[in-house]
């Protein structure tokens, strides 16, 4: 009996650990693009063309190397629709007796696979996604009796282990953070540096044609794709980053203009999920830019400790809390998803400019997400599947294991705290401070109430209020409860009035 290696489509990496030691004469190499994958959520359309288009890629690396390999394209008659049933198939007409796959990065996928083996009679051998620094029983070790699982302590133990920014066991720099320095707003004349993007290839071209047939209703824009699709062009990606663009991340790492959706980001989380680049190489990479003395040390370390740090530890918490993490709910927020969030109409200049960011470019950086869609959604009280299910179609980066975490936990509080110790809630102010969107918008972000005034200032102020007994014992919320107890309830009233005003009309 034969062996099939199941790629799947976020394992687009030449030493995944599926593909060790293949055997090129016997076994055979699977890669499906599958209607089930392509429709749990409406995927943006540059979502669907970056991930076809890669595999593709990959089999043609794939074939180059004389790897058997069956590649079923979407429109194959003889397509299933499914992974499971792909394998099923494939498996019935090669006599395979195993199914080997590196350990997808979805519960539902796993499920699915788990499932399989019982009904296919086929051997199952799941191995370790080695692509991330810890495996989860490295977090479950970490996890294990902690009341409070903090990132912070999570990530100071990566860089310990990995040696990532120490010198001889202390942080280089002499301090574990230097969030305080990265914080700058953008000086209002800055030139922002022009990117590399990718010009679509034939095959790229192809699934844009094949996308736009088969998922013509999906959100999104096809006409600004860039991405890169091989990890040849993923790795000129990241050399730019590096050499033109980090030295400024830490700075402006939560500015935000409007026309500007890329400001210093490094745009690479697409490759990094799908696994064009590996973690550890863009670590070594930003690094060596430290150490080389081409970048400051609040940029490096600042990069650094979102991949080393939050991306691996809200993978953690992903698998260490799943399948019940996806029901949260602390606030029992129930509100549908307002309908702006896909068609972008909306006089608040701040949402409609991160959703057009978003239907461009399926793009939009960390701060946008939180402090922009999240926010409100957080204070008008949206429901933690709704907002979950629009930030994992509508970002090209966007994978359960990730997005699930940062929406539920991070942006919406809806696990209670176990990932953030507060709330990221904010009014207008906020969002006035670190972009410049306030000054183009209807609304005014300096009036607290009535028709004119900033959304974001009365949706606050009625969260805190509505939220009150779950939320003023926590320390960090000392300060705006505060204030609110100086007022009186004729104000809070009105406050709520408008709150519910707003929420009730069509925006
Ligand atoms: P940069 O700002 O250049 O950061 C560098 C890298 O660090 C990123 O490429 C990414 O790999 C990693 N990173 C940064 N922040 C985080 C974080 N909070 N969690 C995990 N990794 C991080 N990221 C995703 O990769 N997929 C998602 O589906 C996703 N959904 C999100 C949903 C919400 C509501 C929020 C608030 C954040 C989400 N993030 C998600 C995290 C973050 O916003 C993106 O990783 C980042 O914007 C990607 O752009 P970039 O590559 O330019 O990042
Ligand atoms: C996201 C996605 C899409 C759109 N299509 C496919 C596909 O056709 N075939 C495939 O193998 N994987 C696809 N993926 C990725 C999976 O949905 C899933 O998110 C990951 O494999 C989980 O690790
Ligand atoms: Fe957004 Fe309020 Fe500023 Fe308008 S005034 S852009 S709604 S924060």
């Amino acid at each position: 009996m034969r062996t099939l290696r199941l790629i799947l489509g976020d394992q687009i990496t030449p030493g995944i650990s599926s593909l060790r030691d293949l055997d090129r004469a016997n076994d055979i190499v699977l890669m499906a693009e599958v209607r089930a994958e392509a429709s749990y959520v409406p995927h943006h359309k540059q979502k669907l063309v970056l991930i076809f288009s890669a595999m593709r890629h990959f089999a043609e690396a794939l074939r180059k190397e004389h790897i058997n390999l069956v590649y079923v394209d979407y429109l194959n008659p003889e397509n299933s629709g499914s992974l499971a049933g792909e394998v099923r198939r494939i498996a019935k007409q090669n006599n395979i007796g195993k199914l080997i796959v590196t350990e997808p990065g979805e519960w539902r996928v796993l499920q699915e696979l788990k499932n399989l083996k019982s009904e296919a009679e086929i051997t199952l051998e799941i191995r370790e996604d080695d692509r991330f620094f810890a495996p989860h029983s490295r977090f479950e070790k970490w996890a294990a009796g902690r009341k409070s699982l903090r990132m912070e302590y999570f990530y100071r133990e990566m860089r310990r282990e990995t040696g990532i920014l120490m010198d001889d066991g202390a942080p280089a720099g002499g301090e574990w953070n230097f969030d305080a320095e990265n914080r700058k707003t953008l000086p209002r004349n800055i030139q922002l540096p022009d990117r590399l993007r990718f010009p679509p290839d034939a095959i790229t071209r192809e699934v844009m044609q094949m996308v736009v047939e088969q998922f013509p209703e999906n959100f999104g824009d096809l006409a600004n794709f860039g991405w890169a699709t091989t990890r040849r062009d993923a790795l000129l990606a990241l050399d730019e980053f590096v050499s033109q663009i980090l030295p400024a991340f830490g700075d402006y790492q939560d500015a935000m203009r409007t026309g500007a959706p890329f400001i210093y980001h490094s745009l690479l989380s697409p490759y990094l999920n799908i696994g064009l680049l590996t973690p550890r190489e863009v670590c070594d990479k930003a690094e060596r830019a430290y150490r080389d003395s081409n970048a400051p040390i609040n940029a490096v370390e600042g990069f650094i400790r979102q991949i080393l740090g939050w991306r691996e530890y809200v993978r953690g918490i992903y698998w260490h809390k799943m399948p019940d993490y996806a029901d949260n709910n602390f606030f029992g927020a129930i509100r549908p998803l307002p309908s702006f969030y896909w068609t972008g109409k909306t006089d608040m200049r701040c949402i409609s400019e991160v959703v057009e960011q978003t239907r461009s470019h399926a793009y939009s950086h960390h701060i946008q997400r939180l402090m922009i869609t999240g926010n409100f959604a957080l204070l008008a009280g949206v429901s933690p599947k709704e907002a979950s299910d629009w930030y994992l179609a509508v970002y090209a980066d966007a994978f359960e294991w990730v997005e699930l975490p940062n929406t539920s936990g991070m942006s919406l509080f809806a696990d209670g705290g176990l990932l953030a110790s507060k709330p990221y809630a904010a009014s207008g102010a906020y969002i006035n401070r670190m972009s410049n969107f306030c000054s183009e918008c209807r609304y005014e972000v300096k009036e607290k109430s009535g028709e004119r005034a900033c959304p974001f200032n009365y949706l606050y102020w009625a969260f805190l209020i509505r939220n009150e007994s779950k939320l003023s014992s926590n320390p960090r919320m000392r300060m705006p409860y505060r204030t609110l107890s100086k007022w009186s309830d004729e104000a809070k009233e009105r406050l709520i009035d408008d709150a519910q005003r707003f929420l009730s009309r069509k925006e």
